[in-house]
């Protein structure tokens, strides 16, 4: 299957990685134009060499615990970067917001790609996303951002998190948004303890069902740090690529990552095993 983000292809028959790329905001320089620009530019561009598929682009953490972050910042830091990253490379840009005026703009400076972790539950976003024609990428979480780790409960983790989705493709048909332009994301991290995590990884097959394309974000995340005796964050490499092929065969077809190479390596081995008969 051939997504079309904007007029840039998607192929996902195989596996693609998708590049987070760090937006460092309020940095030194006058203006913050020049080096935060062109640092962000140079770091794309390692990860398009690397094998990046997409470039992830977000203004705003949505880290446990994160501040909110205006609309005005949210747009001053993303769109100079979106405009100029995606005249410059090849791959779709993704813009990760969950604000229909940053999601708007954002495609409009040439994003191909939506990444919402509020899965357009956010005011207005359904209708800004009917207007745009680029892909949506819906993740599942549970509760807010400054809260969730608190106390996640659910009765079963993937039957709750599939009827999520059923109840979300549902919201975007009625909205009049093509069922082809959805891919689901079960947000791992977010509102979720180590068990679910790991439940989820293993049974991810079970999200293919729905017949929609899957995207997961594991990549140096805690649940990792979790299983290697709380391991730093510069030292969730090899987990993570355990993590990225155990998705990869279960039905993932986007990886969220920070390391590009060493995951596509992982995954371009995986894949060549796969495809013997
Ligand atoms: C270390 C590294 C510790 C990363 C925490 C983190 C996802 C996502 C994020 C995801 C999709 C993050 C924007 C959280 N995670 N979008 N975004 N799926 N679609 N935390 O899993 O990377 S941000």
């Amino acid at each position: 299957m051939i997504l079309d983000c904007a007029g840039k292809a998607l192929d996902l028959s195989v596996p693609q990685v998708m590049g987070i790329l760090n937006i460092t905001p309020d940095s030194f320089s006058d203006g913050g134009q020049f080096s935060d620009i062109d640092a962000a530019l140079f770091q794309a561009e390692r990860m398009v060499e690397e094998g990046a598929a997409i470039i992830d682009i977000g203004g705003e953490s949505t880290r446990p615990g994160a501040e909110a972050v205006s609309v005005q910042e949210e747009l001053d830091r993303v769109i100079p970067v979106i405009e100029r990253l995606a005249a410059a490379v090849p791959l779709p840009v993704s813009i990760d917001s969950n604000k229909p005026q940053v999601m708007r703009e954002a495609v409009n400076a040439g994003a191909g790609l939506i990444n919402d972790v509020m899965a357009l539950q956010a005011q207005g976003a359904l209708d800004v996303v009917r207007e745009l024609t680029v892909p949506v990428c819906m993740m599942h979480m549970q509760g807010q951002p400054r809260s969730m780790q608190r106390n996640p409960v659910y009765s079963d983790v993937v039957d709750d998190i599939m009827a999520f989705f059923a109840e979300r493709i549902r919201a975007c048909q009625q909205a009049g948004i093509d069922r082809s332009r959805l891919i689901i994301d079960p947000g791992f991290g977010f509102g979720k303890t180590l068990a679910h995590n790991q439940t989820l990884l293993k049974h991810l097959e079970r999200f293919a069902q729905l017949q929609l394309p899957v995207l997961v974000g594991i990549s140096r995340k805690s649940m990792i740090a979790a299983m290697l005796d709380a391991a730093p964050v510069d030292q969730r490499l090899f987990g993570s690529l355990a993590a990225a092929v155990m998705a990869y065969e279960r039905g993932a077809s986007i990886i969220r990552v920070h390391d590009v190479k060493p995951t596509v390596d992982a995954l371009r081995v995986a894949s060549a095993v796969l495809q013997v008969d």
